[in-house]
């Protein structure tokens, strides 16, 4: 059971490369459904204490059911499952040039929420053209207690997120704790307003935006993700969702670039391509690099082999 560790722009992924739970066929929802219903022991014991940790994305790497892709892939944190995931699809390409799977070109993935390409460059650098992100509702006011009321928007970039910026906070590294404390009131008021994203989807991804601090950037971002942790990335999907809002108040063209910076100061470099609906084809650029590579071990008698879970 080998993995192997990447991040990207601070970010960490884990890929479970073989072994792991037999999902048997079927698309990548298929057997997202089977590895949440019948063997989430496994996402516990890939990313949870006391072998992984809470900022840690997992990913476990699945034949595709379609042969003319590269790989599938499931995504997944220590409380639940992604959707998409941008930094982890770039730490998985990384990971499969550092196997020797995959030579530089353009490859589809297949994920739960569709299949998406991804290009290898010559200097180790990874586009991810993502799936369709669109705007599902601008500027929503929400009450939030011990804080006030503060105002997002609402988006779709592969998962959803509440995308605020009048925030009043500073997007630095040394203000992560109040950014995080702020960023879960958020999320808890959204959930009793009862805001959500299209068809009653939670919003589980809080981004909090203001100004890159890199004069050559366009903007930087804070994101909380699921389980508490924030992104040391400026998330791939995040960045979708914020391309697709610029996009949709006629900010940003197609084809021109907005370079965001995560909150330590890390950065990918977005575009996009209109579609029907007003929906936009969101391109990220970005760069992983392997840390780690590892077994699995299950000692018997360890009582946390599996993780430390609820
Ligand atoms: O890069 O899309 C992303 C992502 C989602 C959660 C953590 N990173």
């Amino acid at each position: 059971m080998r993995i192997i560790d990447s991040h990207t722009g601070g970010e960490p992924t884990r890929i479970l490369i073989d072994g792991g739970p037999d999902l048997g066929r079927g698309s990548m929802a298929e057997r997202l459904t089977r590895l949440r219903e019948q063997h989430d022991a496994w996402r516990s014991a890939i990313v949870n204490e006391p072998r992984g940790s809470d900022v840690l994305v997992g990913a476990l790497l699945c034949e595709p059911q379609d042969p003319t892709c590269s790989a599938g892939v499931i995504f997944f944190n220590n409380v639940g499952y992604l959707g998409m995931c941008g930094h982890g699809t770039i730490g998985l390409v990384a990971t499969l040039a550092y196997l020797g799977r995959i030579q530089p070109g353009e490859h589809r993935i297949e994920t739960p929420v569709g299949t998406v390409s991804a290009t290898l460059h010559a200097d180790g650098s990874v586009t991810v053209a993502n799936v369709p992100a669109y705007r599902w509702a601008r500027q929503i006011p929400v009450e939030v207690p011990g804080h006030g009321r503060v105002h997002g928007d609402v988006a779709w970039g592969g998962n959803w997120f509440f995308l605020c910026d009048d925030h009043g906070l500073d997007l630095r590294l040394s203000e992560v704790e109040a950014l995080t404390d702020l960023s879960w009131r958020i999320r808890q008021a959204l959930q009793a307003q009862g805001i959500t994203g299209e068809g009653g989807q939670e919003i589980d991804h809080i981004e909090l935006i203001g100004p890159a601090r890199n004069p050559a950037h366009q903007g930087r971002n804070f994101v909380l993700c699921p389980g508490k942790a924030y992104d040391r990335s400026p998330c791939g999907t995040g960045t979708s969702a914020k391309i697709a809002c610029l996009a949709a108040d006629g900010k940003l063209a197609p084809g021109q670039a907005w370079v965001q910076e995560s909150v330590i100061g890390s950065h990918f470099t977005a575009s996009y391509q209109a579609a029907e609906g007003g929906r936009v084809l969101p391109r990220i650029h970005g760069q992983a690099f392997v840390t780690l590579d590892a077994n699995l071990v299950f000692q018997p008698g360890d009582p946390f082999a599996w993780g430390i879970r609820d």
